[in-house]
């Protein structure tokens, strides 16, 4: 506004009103919860603020007319400023709300569940896949999971995909309880971690069906 009121100066036109001095600035725009408050009536310098708080989740931005008034006659009315106008002191303004990191991730399940065969390697298991309400992609995108529990024969890429990393024994262990946990990519962590089941089943023994099959006979 600093600028804007210099160009008022350089303009003749404008410096041979006899009062010129800017006594309000209006916001004309939908909803827009800023105002605009006058520091030096003749320099025109003025101050932008927010009127009420804004928030990038519920508005990233907004486009507004913020247009000077002169002092003249009638300026001051309770119902605003009715001096003339000033025809170039009207401006675009548009604002764009930064994002806080205020929300954690979160899975979209609370718990997960699969199965394998023993004895198989696994290039995805299953998926995982948490989420987070921040306004912009580096506060809201998931740029890592992590396998929390400690010593497991599992591994967790980037998108979720949980694999195994060495061949499973139905004999020696029938089911994993693993936690995993998600960071956000302004390294947020999931306030919650979530629990993943995998059960493993055996591979039919040849023998076994055998015998079945003689019972059956
Ligand atoms: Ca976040
Ligand atoms: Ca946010």
């Amino acid at each position: 506004m600093q600028k804007k009121a210099r160009n008022i100066a350089a303009d003749p036109t404008h410096l041979r009103e006899m009062d010129w001095e800017i006594c309000a600035f209006k916001i004309y725009g939908q909803d827009a919860p800023f105002e605009a408050v006058v520091l030096n009536r003749t320099s025109g310098e003025g101050v932008l603020r927010a009127s009420s708080p804004v928030d990038c989740e519920s508005q990233k931005e907004y486009t507004f007319i913020i247009q000077a008034y002169d002092c003249g006659a009638g300026f001051g009315f309770p119902a605003g400023p009715t001096g003339r106008n000033l025809t170039n002191t009207a401006a675009v303004v548009h604002i764009q709300v930064d994002d806080v990191n205020e929300f954690c991730p979160i899975f979209r399940e609370p718990l997960y569940k699969a199965s394998v065969t023993e004895g198989k390697i696994y290039d995805s298991i299953l998926q995982v896949e948490a989420w987070d309400q921040d306004c912009s992609p580096q506060y809201s995108q998931i740029c890592n999971y992590e396998i929390v529990t400690a010593g497991t024969p599992f591994a967790i890429d980037r998108n979720g995909n949980i694999r195994n990393t060495e061949r499973l024994s139905y004999d020696k262990q029938q089911s994993y309880k693993i936690m995993v946990t998600a960071f956000d990519c302004g390294q947020k962590r999931a306030k919650e971690d979530v629990a993943v089941h995998i059960d493993v089943k055996p591979v039919c023994k040849p023998g076994w069906q055998g015998q079945r099959q003689r019972n059956i006979h």
